[in-house]
């Protein structure tokens, strides 16, 4: 029989591996509002408070702890100096997207052209060219307030754009007083999921504050395969002893779960997370107790006819095991965007979310 934190750290492994790490490309004249985008949509003001490194004289690759995104940051792609940097720009993109790590491609670009000027510029339709020879391009219109046809215009001039999003970052102050609220930056998150690898959707709803319904959408896929694996398991009515292969598939799904709301996903935080739902310590053997204490959990859900677990027992405490962890954190992440929660507050919260699906 294995160790809880056995299971807990395979769990973390496998979370970590199947996330993996998203490299978006934002690339806009000077002032369009690049920086201020990539705060408002990110993890952690990560444009702000991420380590920048130059990879090129006007491309900054930032990074940030515990966040599986990286952001090339490039500047001064204005008419002047352009070919040279788009030339310096290309061979780096060029150089990433052949290497044999999939983590290491640049996934997406975003260029950016700001509303106001109403413009789009020679140099932007050759660098949408440019771009779009080797990743799939956003376009994305800033500080948008007022279209008057500029979108279609930028359709136009923008062949290439797999999408065209306006957006606006902050919210603004109108001079009649009302104030007009960010707007759009979930559709962008949607509209980049669709052109972005299958395999970097977890690292999109990981990484990005601005949709949670997409990493509630996310999770939800991770608690359906986990529900699928469960009742495979149960196919063959499990006895009740050995119900303890339950268990490293739910924990499986926490870790998962918790990869994609882009939380700390150590054994320091998880465990917490697991034994204070289900009620053993980090040092004991797994066995039936984690599935008899989740069956006290959820007393209407299923149920031990003799000593066996069916299939539909497997898969029900599973999914609702899955989805009161998703009710929890997306609550969490509703009432503070901005904050991460607290391994008690998610702790707490999840208890509480299990008590109202068991009764
Ligand atoms: N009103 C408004 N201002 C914005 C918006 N996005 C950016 N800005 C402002 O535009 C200026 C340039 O933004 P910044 O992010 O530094 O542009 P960057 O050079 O492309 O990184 C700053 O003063 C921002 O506050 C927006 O959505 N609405
Ligand atoms: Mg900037």
């Amino acid at each position: 029989m294995q160790n809880l934190n056995d299971i807990i750290q395979e769990a973390i492994n496998n979370a970590t591996r199947e996330r993996g790490h998203l490299n978006v490309l934002i690339a806009g004249r000077t002032g369009v509002g690049k920086s201020t985008l990539i705060n408002a949509v990110f993890q952690d003001n990560i444009a702000e408070t991420g380590q920048g490194s130059p990879v090129t004289r006007n491309t900054r690759e930032i990074t940030k702890e515990g966040v599986p995104l990286t952001i090339f940051d490039t500047r001064g792609l204005e008419m002047f100096e352009f070919k040279e940097t788009s030339s310096e720009l290309e061979k780096l993109i060029k150089d990433r997207c052949s290497d044999r790590d999939p983590n290491r491609h640049i996934h997406v670009a975003w260029l950016c052209v700001h509303e106001d000027g109403r413009r789009v510029e020679e140099a932007e339709v050759e660098l949408h060219e440019m771009l779009s020879k080797h990743m799939p391009l956003v376009t994305v219109i800033t500080k948008s307030r007022s279209d008057q046809g500029f979108q279609n215009e930028v359709i136009k001039l923008l062949p290439e754009s797999r999408n065209v999003v306006r957006v606006r970052a902050i919210s603004e102050e109108q001079d009649d007083g009302h104030t007009l609220d960010p707007m759009n930056l979930d559709k962008l998150i949607d509209v980049t999921s669709e052109v972005i690898p299958d395999g970097k959707r977890m690292a999109l709803a990981a990484s990005q504050k601005a949709n949670i319904n997409y990493k509630k959408g996310q999770a939800h896929k991770v608690v359906a395969t986990a529900v699928a694996l469960a009742a495979a398991t149960g196919a063959a009515p499990i006895p009740f002893s050995d119900a303890a292969i339950l268990v490293p598939i739910q924990i499986g799904m926490i870790a998962k779960i918790t990869a994609v709301f882009g939380l700390d996903i150590t054994i320091v935080a998880l465990t917490p997370i697991v034994t204070s739902t289900i009620g053993v310590s980090g040092s004991t053997l797994v066995g039936k107790t984690i599935v008899a204490n989740l069956m006290k959990l959820f007393p209407g859900i299923g149920s031990v006819a003799g000593a066996t677990i069916s299939a539909a027992t497997a898969s029900a405490i599973t999914f609702a095991l899955g989805e009161a962890y998703i009710a929890a954190l997306a609550e969490l992440f509703t009432e503070n965007p901005e904050a991460t929660p607290s391994v008690t507050s998610i702790a707490e919260k999840l208890k509480a979310k299990m008590k109202q699906a068991g009764t």
